[in-house]
């Protein structure tokens, strides 16, 4: 049977995509390999001024915006910054937030939990990081001054920022995903449009040597899958 370059599907152009085939045993490598490298990510706090290329962030937005998206409306902006004086205000302005939280917002029990994780309301990372992503959601798009929802917008950002950080792993990089809440802030300072809500802050750079994460395990497989055969 002779395979077509591509075929109308309810009228809509589909082309012919083929998949990568490997045997089980490189696919079952593959994925090992695959596994033990991720699980040496760690979030890190402490940073090296040391610069990266703007040429390895756009690389690794171009790997997030890979990511699958509802209805294809690849519902983001990723804004990166390395202007000094914008990463001072943006600081400055997350410290804010996150002294209202540490002290009002966080329950005791939230605060206990986040002990052994060292956080607490500084914020230096945003400084010294060379790079800082903020990640926005698009809640919709305007077309013709219509506003047009889109659709599984936090699904779909989710996504793309766990794709950005496996990008920024693979780029020999360390990140940290901060969530200054509430994040209005940074719609002003970035002069983002109505249609965007900040979802997640990454700092971007080398890990400050020597450096130290804290001593955690991560779940066993049987506590985080149920397999139904
Ligand atoms: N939003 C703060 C506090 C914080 C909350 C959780 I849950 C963490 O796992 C870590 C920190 C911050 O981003 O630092």
């Amino acid at each position: 049977m002779k395979v077509e370059e591509s075929i109308l599907i309810n009228g809509y152009k589909h082309k012919l995509y083929e998949s990568e085939s490997i045997s089980e045993e490189d696919s079952i490598k593959k994925s090992q390999e695959f596994f033990n490298w991720l699980d040496t990510r760690r979030s890190v706090r402490e940073y090296s001024s040391q610069p990266v290329s703007k040429q390895v962030i756009e690389n690794i937005i171009k790997a997030a915006s890979t990511a699958p998206s509802g209805a294809h409306k690849q519902p983001w902006t990723f804004c990166a910054i390395s202007n000094p004086k914008l990463k001072t205000k943006i600081r400055e302005a997350a410290e804010i937030e996150e002294r209202e939280t540490y002290a009002k917002r966080m329950t005791e029990r939230w605060r206990q939990d986040l002990a052994p994780l060292g956080t607490d309301t500084n914020k230096p990372f945003i400084e010294d990081a060379p790079w800082v992503i903020v990640a926005f959601k698009r809640a919709y798009e305007h077309e013709e001054n219509v506003k047009h929802n889109n659709y599984y917008v936090n699904e779909s950002v989710g996504i793309a920022c766990g794709m950005l950080i496996t990008a920024i792993h693979n780029a020999g990089l360390v990140t940290l995903t901060h969530t200054p809440s509430p994040m209005k802030f940074l719609t002003k300072l970035l002069k983002r449009p109505s249609n965007e809500r900040a979802f997640l802050l990454l700092p971007i750079g080398y890990a400050k040597q020597p450096v130290y994460v804290p001593d955690l395990d991560r779940k066993p497989l049987e506590d985080v899958a149920e397999f139904y055969e």
